[in-house]
């Protein structure tokens, strides 16, 4: 009974069902307590019952629910499992969490159903991170990427590496232990052909983390500019809503704004910031303050220009205060000027500055010219043109980390063969390489590993 877990697994607050799910071999006796005298009929694995639950103490009818038993090891986490579909009341629920506590089982730490699933060997741990990665998915890009993980892509896609590359531990083990004089050279040969291959398909698989982290983790874009240039109207313009005050008075913007909107998939949050000018008023400079440390924070920073103004010595000082970090130019308001002007005036920055032509983006906040390319010239810098989400990607930087480490042992190694090092010491690197494969699907993970991974989970999962 003391390996029986009880967790809510919807969120909580009011809602339809709220579900409480228990873990272990006690969990039809919990059950059972919750049932009072009513408790006749054994239940069948995987049927919906309708259940009357009640205090076991004051014997009060407490709800109806839909349970379903799942019988070890046919469940989500191998043993014993029991899903209670209670009503969505939060004081309800905490009251039925209560019972089963008192009946036996215990609070479940964060992910410890998941790990359970992993220890029982129903899911590795690939497997397991995607079910976080699913639950925490802030686009639909994301989920899909960890829905595939979770049916085990990512490991099937580990698994020929794995398999070719022990092929190699195992011809150059047999060589150690069989052969007489070294390796001959015509078999060297076809040894580092192979590791080749393996450490190109690992490193081919690593590099797909540039997009899965973008889609994963998103982007910080500050917009920046001195005041009443229109940052906040081009705020508005990519949410789509008047989410910011837009004035014509300069330093309407006083605190920051943060919304989030995705460009293909790509979720990017953007921070409207105060324009950033000296100032005496004190609760405009404290918003001026703030927009610098937020500059600093950012992946991108939007620097704004007036088109229909001279560019001042506030914009070059802004310029200037963005020049070690990652930024584009929108040159706004260009529906108040010909468009031989914008042209001029983007060569004219462009020479001055000596920045890239392609980083100034004329648009207009207020008609909508120029936003498409600016959503591309948001992304360009993070995806060098070309991010494809369509194919498996690697999402995690524990993942990316270590089939970088993989690659890298596995090219040591056949630089290793190349300088005829003895068999024993390529090996070392191989079986590295081998190994840090194997965490990330859990074969060769260390318990403390483990416990770092699954605090990154919340309780109920
Ligand atoms: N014609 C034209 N007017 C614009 C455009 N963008 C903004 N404006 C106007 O410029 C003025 C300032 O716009 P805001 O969006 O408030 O400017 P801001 O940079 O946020 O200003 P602060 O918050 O004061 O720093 C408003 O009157 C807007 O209507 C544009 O593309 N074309
Ligand atoms: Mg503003």
């Amino acid at each position: 009974m003391k390996n029986t877990i009880v967790a809510l697994a919807t969120p909580t607050g009011r809602s339809g069902i709220g579900v409480i799910r228990l873990s272990g071999e006690g969990s039809l006796e919990v059950l059972a307590k919750l049932q009072g005298s009513n408790n006749k009929f054994p239940l069948a694995p995987r049927r919906a019952y309708l259940i009357q639950l009640f205090d076991p103490e004051s014997k009060d009818l407490i709800d109806s629910a839909i349970v379903t038993f799942f019988k070890s090891p046919n469940s989500f986490t191998g043993d014993d499992v029991v899903e209670l579909s209670c009503h969505g009341s939060p004081v309800l629920l905490r009251q039925i969490v209560d019972i089963c506590l008192s009946s036996g089982a215990r609070l479940a730490k964060p992910g410890e159903f998941t790990l359970r699933a992993l220890a029982n060997g129903k899911i590795d741990l690939a497997e397991a991170e995607a079910i976080r990665d699913l639950i925490d998915a802030q686009t639909k890009a994301s989920a899909r990427q960890a829905v595939r993980q979770m049916r085990g892509e990512l490991s099937l896609r580990l698994q020929p590496l794995k398999d070719e590359l022990l092929d190699v531990i195992v011809l150059l083990e047999s060589s150690l232990e069989f052969v007489e004089d070294d390796l001959p050279e015509i078999q060297i040969l076809r040894v580092k052909e192979k590791l080749t291959a393996i450490a190109e398909k690992t490193r081919e698989l690593a590099e797909t983390f540039q997009a899965g982290k973008l889609i994963r983790e998103g982007l910080r874009v500050a917009l920046v500019g001195r005041p009443n240039v229109g940052k906040s109207s081009l705020f508005n313009a990519l949410l789509g809503s008047e989410r910011a005050i837009v004035t014509e008075i300069p330093g309407t913007t006083r605190d920051q704004l943060h919304e989030s909107f995705t460009i293909n998939d790509v979720p990017v949050s953007l921070i409207d910031t105060a324009g950033l000018r000296e100032t005496t008023d004190t609760v405009e400079s404290i918003g001026v303050e703030r927009s610098r440390a937020t500059i600093a924070d950012a992946d991108l920073v939007i620097v704004m220009l007036d088109a229909s103004e001279q560019t001042s010595d506030e914009d070059r000082q802004i310029l200037k205060s963005v020049k070690d970090l990652n930024y584009i130019v929108a040159l706004n308001k260009i529906d108040k000027v010909p468009s031989t002007d914008v042209d001029r005036m983007v060569a004219a920055e462009h020479s001055s500055l000596g920045y890239l032509r392609e980083r100034i983006t004329p648009i207009s906040a207020k008609t909508g010219e120029g936003l498409d390319e600016l959503r591309t010239a948001i992304l360009d810098p993070f995806s060098r043109g070309d991010i494809s989400t369509s194919g498996l990607l690697i999402t995690d930087a524990r993942h990316y980390d270590l089939l970088i480490r993989t690659a890298t042992e596995i090219a040591q190694s056949s630089e290793g063969l190349d300088q005829k090092l003895s068999e024993e010491i390529v090996l070392v690197g191989l079986h590295n390489a081998l190994r840090f494969l194997g965490e990330i699907t859990g074969e060769t993970t260390t318990e403390d590993m483990l416990t770092r991974i699954f605090s990154t989970f919340c309780i109920g999962k």
